[in-house]
């Protein structure tokens, strides 16, 4: 990394919580620059040229460089680190649950986050909540598989946290904003806590 990174963001995203988190937990200190997204900041022709042709944030920016997507962003910070596994395994296996978090999870569970809490039910389109039973169903899978999973182990990967945490952590942890029960995914609950009892950790909100 060369300089002082920026983080372009929406304080309220999971997606750029698990940037700041990352960079917190490895005492990075990171320059936050706020658009509003519901304004449409991240669309105008300005952002579409300099930040982000894909019209999104969370962007990370190192000098004249510029990394979106936020899982992107969290390696970018943390390559080398105490946040990514050394075993080759270990390594392709945190990608693995960050891949899965894009596919199978934040667009389930961020997605109705967003619509319920930022948008309002009452304001969504006809499409909009046609996919309200279907992701509730899927955000619901992915919950249970994670639970599955953390059965009889502390971390995602390996016996130590990783960057797979840190990334799932960021919508699983404000799951009930969108009214998911976490209490039906006990396992996933003691994760929670104790990703918040990491050193240097932060919460969404500071
Ligand atoms: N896969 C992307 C998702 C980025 C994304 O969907 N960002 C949302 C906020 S969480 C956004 O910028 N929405 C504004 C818009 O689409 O105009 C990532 O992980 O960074």
């Amino acid at each position: 990394m060369s300089g002082q990174l920026v983080l372009h963001e929406y304080a309220e995203s999971g997606n750029c919580y698990k940037v700041r988190l990352t960079a917190a937990l490895l005492g990075i200190p990171l320059e936050r620059r706020e658009y509003d997204i519901l304004k449409g900041e991240t669309r105008t022709p300005e952002f579409l040229r300099e930040v982000n042709a894909n019209g999104r944030i969370p962007v990370l920016q190192d000098g004249d460089r510029f990394i979106p997507e936020s899982n992107a962003a969290c390696y970018y910070i943390a390559d080398a680190s105490r946040l990514v596994p050394s075993d080759r395994f270990d390594h392709a296996d945190m990608l693995r649950w960050m891949f899965w978090e894009q596919y199978n999870h934040e667009p389930n569970i961020a997605t109705l986050r967003f619509w319920m809490t930022l948008v309002g039910v009452d304001s969504l389109s006809e499409a909009q909540r046609l996919q309200l039973t279907p992701k509730r169903e899927a955000g619901n899978a992915a919950l249970k598989l994670m639970d599955d999973h953390l059965a009889g182990r502390d971390w995602f990967v390996g016996e130590d946290i990783s960057l797979a945490d840190v990334c799932l952590f960021a919508y699983t942890h404000v799951a009930g904003d969108a009214d998911f029960r976490l209490n039906a995914y006990p396992h996933v609950v003691e994760w929670i806590e104790r990703v918040g009892k990491q050193p240097d950790f932060i919460p969404l909100d500071a």
